[in-house]
């Protein structure tokens, strides 16, 4: 199921990239690879080493490139070997979200290390924020500082199966 989906998420891309002018743009999303290494501060949410039900699309957000979308609760994404400071660890988990989402339809965007069903250590609620892409960086503290390298999961949950966040990208700080 899910390499379908990695499969509709390439299609998407080569697609939204083909006219050319976007890609001379942002080189780096026409590659569609995860970086080898990446530091916490950002992580762009359209680069995953695995993820489900996520598709990306081009956003609009004031640095370009891409988006995850069409999230909803049961969703995830998952990057590998993310490297957070020994020495000043990070205590704060923020995500840039936007949501068309129907009134009433609301879910959480929650950040676990190592496992998809370890604890949740941080957690920022989204509603509709005016359109899909109208975008805001939510910052919420972590239950721990967190120093080192680890496999970040980002997981959607909710009481709606309707699609409720975009995501462009995430950071610790
Ligand atoms: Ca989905
Ligand atoms: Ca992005």
């Amino acid at each position: 199921m899910s390499r379908l989906i990695r499969t509709i998420a390439s299609v998407g891309a080569a697609a939204a990239l083909g006219g050319g002018l976007l890609a001379a743009q942002h080189p780096a999303a026409a590659a569609d690879t995860p970086p080898a290494t990446r530091f916490a501060a950002r992580v762009q949410a359209e680069l995953p080493n695995a993820q489900h039900g996520v598709v990306n699309e081009p956003t609009t957000d004031v640095d370009g490139g891409q988006n995850a979308a069409y999230i909803a609760a049961g969703d995830w994404l998952r990057f590998d070997d993310v490297a957070f400071p020994r020495e000043f660890p990070f205590n704060f988990f923020k995500a840039r979200v936007a949501s068309g989402a129907r009134p009433h339809v609301t879910g959480t965007v929650q950040v676990r290390l190592d496992s998809i069903t370890g604890p949740v250590i941080g957690e920022i609620a989204v509603g509709n924020t005016g359109g899909w892409q109208s975008w805001r960086t939510d910052t919420v503290a972590m239950t721990r500082s967190v120093g080192g390298v680890y496999d970040v999961y980002v997981t959607f949950a909710g009481e709606s199966r309707a699609d409720f966040v975009n995501v462009n990208w995430i950071g610790f700080s």
